[in-house]
Parts: C-alpha cells; sequence; structure tokens
C-alpha cells in the first residue's frame, strides 16, 4: 500500500495535517443516496482504540442500534497492509470474510491509495465501504436511523440544539480532538506550541462552561459531549504522555474530570472504554514518537469510579429517555 503512515503528513511548517475522508457517502432514511438505513445491512468497522471510532461505538449503543448495525473490530496493531482482522478465528472477519479493512477499500476503489481508515461502514451486500466520514457517520446514526432506535433512545442531536452542538463541536474538534494529534505529530517546537497552546486554551474554555452546567448543550447528553469524551477519557493514559500535552492531566483539572468520570460511570460510555486496546495501538504504533513501543502500566483506573457530584447541577442525562440495558 503506497499510502502515507499516519503521523507523518507534515505542512512546511512542521504542522500535522490531517487526510480528508475518502468515501463520503450517505446512508439515509428514504434511501434516496442508493444507502437506505436496514437492520442487517451494514456493518460498522471500527478500531476500539480510536478516538473517531469510538464516538459511533457511544452512539450506537446510546440508541440501541447493536443488533441494527454490527460491529467489527479490528487489531489495535496495524501491520504494513493496515487495519486487521486478527482478533476473529481464522484472522477474518466473520461477516465481510476479509483479512483487511483495506480490501473493502480497494473493492470499493481498485485505485484507492490513501490511509485505510476506522471508522468505516461497509455494505455487506456488495463488501463496499459506504463511509468512512467520521462527523457524518454519528450524524446520520442519530438522524437518518432514527425508525430503528430502541424504545427510549435519547434525542443526541436534537433539531433545536443542532447549531449549538455544532459551534461548540467545531471548537473541540479543531483544538482538543485533532488539538492532541497535532501535538503530538508537529515535528518543529513552533507547531507543537502552537496546538499545545490552542487545545489549553479550549479546555480552559469548555471548563468554564461545564463549571455551572452538567453537560455542555442544553440539560441532556448531546453529540458534543460525545466527541469531547473520546478525547478526555485517552487523555492521562496516552495523550499527556505520548503526545505531550502534559500543561496539567486530566486529573488536575477538577471540573473536566469529574465531567469525565460523570460521563465514564453513565452506561454507553466508560463500558465501551477498552484500555488495553487504546494504550497499545498508541504506544506500539507511532514509531517515530515511542521507537522501544513501551507501553506505559499506569495510570490507577480506579480514580475513574470515585464520586463525581455533577448530579448536583441537576441535567437529565437521558432527557425524556432512558439508559440502555447494561451488558451483562
Ligand atoms: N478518517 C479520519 C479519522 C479517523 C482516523 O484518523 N482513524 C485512525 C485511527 S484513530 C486510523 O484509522 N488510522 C489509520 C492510518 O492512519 O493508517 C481521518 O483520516 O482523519
Amino acid at each position: 500500500m503506497a499510502g502515507a503512515q499516519f503521523g507523518k503528513e507534515t505542512s512546511a511548517r512542521g504542522e500535522w495535517v490531517r487526510q480528508a475522508n475518502r468515501f463520503t457517502r450517505r446512508i439515509t432514511a428514504d434511501g434516496s443516496s442508493g444507502f437506505p438505513a436496514e437492520r442487517g445491512r451494514y456493518r460498522l468497522v471500527v478500531s476500539l482504540a480510536c478516538p473517531w471510532a469510538h464516538r459511533a461505538v457511544i452512539v450506537r449503543r446510546l440508541l440501541g442500534l447493536e443488533e441494527v448495525l454490527s460491529l467489527a473490530v479490528v487489531d489495535p496493531i496495524r501491520d504494513e497492509r493496515g487495519w486487521r482482522f486478527t482478533l476473529d478465528p481464522d484472522g477474518r472477519d466473520p461477516v465481510l470474510g476479509i483479512e483487511y479493512l483495506a480490501q473493502a477499500y480497494h473493492r470499493t476503489d481498485p485505485e484507492f491509495e490513501g490511509r485505510v481508515t476506522v471508522p468505516s461502514i461497509v455494505d455487506t451486500q456488495t463488501g463496499e465501504v459506504v463511509t468512512n466520514d467520521y462527523p457524518n457517520i454519528t450524524v446520520d446514526l442519530n438522524t437518518e436511523w432514527h425508525a430503528l432506535h430502541r424504545p427510549g433512545a435519547p434525542e443526541l442531536y436534537p433539531a433545536e440544539l443542532r447549531a449549538e452542538i455544532d459551534e461548540v463541536s467545531e471548537g473541540i474538534f479543531h483544538d482538543v480532538n485533532n488539538g492532541v494529534y497535532r501535538c503530538g505529530f508537529a515535528t518543529t517546537q513552533l507547531a507543537y506550541e502552537e496546538a499545545f497552546t490552542a487545545l489549553f486554551a479550549r479546555l480552559d474554555q469548555l471548563t468554564e462552561r461545564l463549571s455551572t452546567r452538567r453537560y455542555l448543550v442544553g440539560d441532556t447528553i448531546t453529540e458534543a459531549d460525545i466527541r469531547l469524551f473520546t478525547t478526555l477519557v485517552r487523555f492521562d493514559a496516552v495523550y499527556h504522555g505520548h503526545f505531550k500535552t502534559n500543561r496539567h492531566k486530566l486529573a488536575e483539572l477538577p471540573v473536566l474530570w469529574a465531567y469525565a468520570r460523570d460521563l465514564y460511570t453513565t452506561p454507553g460510555f466508560g463500558d465501551t472504554v477498552d484500555w488495553d486496546h487504546i494504550k497499545r495501538h498508541y504506544y506500539v504504533t507511532h514509531d517515530n514518537i515511542n521507537p522501544t513501543r513501551i507501553v506505559p502500566l499506569g495510570p490507577d483506573l480506579t480514580h475513574w469510579y470515585e464520586p463525581h457530584g455533577r448530579e448536583a447541577l441537576g441535567g437529565r442525562p437521558f432527557g425524556n429517555g432512558t439508559a440502555p440495558a447494561s451488558h451483562a
């Protein structure tokens, strides 16, 4: 595969630049895109290590789409051909019958040369990739898949709050979700310092916002909270050391730390976190920043369960809906 290695694309100034998403087809309620939202037809391929894929895993669970949209989990460590299904019997995804996610990309576009990324949604009827466009994957699960949601599914992207959710999410994307990567993959001091400054300025702003309200937008969990959570949950275990985002640990930022613990102990969040996959993926994958591939033993995860006290701020986690049933 001729694709560039993740983390190696930098501008002349040493800033890390994220690749555009290759497949941007949409799954729609009315099927007008050629891809109707349908029970059992699509397969969501994720790495449990990946924050962008983690969004989709959380949304799928909160909306009760587990029986509707099946999940394929790749090995957290890629080889030279990329994401692989080595966790499955015979190293093959049991539904798609392939060993590498790259095979679905090449079936869809034989000329494809970019990076093969998760999350991806594959159409099981054709084996082709419908989308690897992570921002729209969760938006569409919320809106276009509505008829397939479980009874009591929360509204994570309600129409009346969309403008505000989008605005808050935009800042979170640039400075936090992508910001930690811009810190970690910068190749000049200046590019690193700019990303670091923007990251912590944004975290300070979010601290202020969350000091008087339980959730980012409205009084219930929305898409914005899910997007912030997937970076916060990885912060101390990975980004603080591996990506040098070390002005503070999350555990040293009381408001954000309590907010993250509140979500972590809410069904659909902590129960979708796989610490082993997260830590091994980052520390073993990026040879340019951790050539020894040593995976740190810390941090102590028991602190995630300490009381967070955020109930005092009010808020209704699932609004008029209910929590997803807990995993057995
Ligand atoms: N598709 C997006 C976001 C998803 C993404 O970055 N996923 C990472 C894992 S966290 C990935 O699949 N990387 C594979 C690679 O770079 O080869 C992108 O390319 O920026």
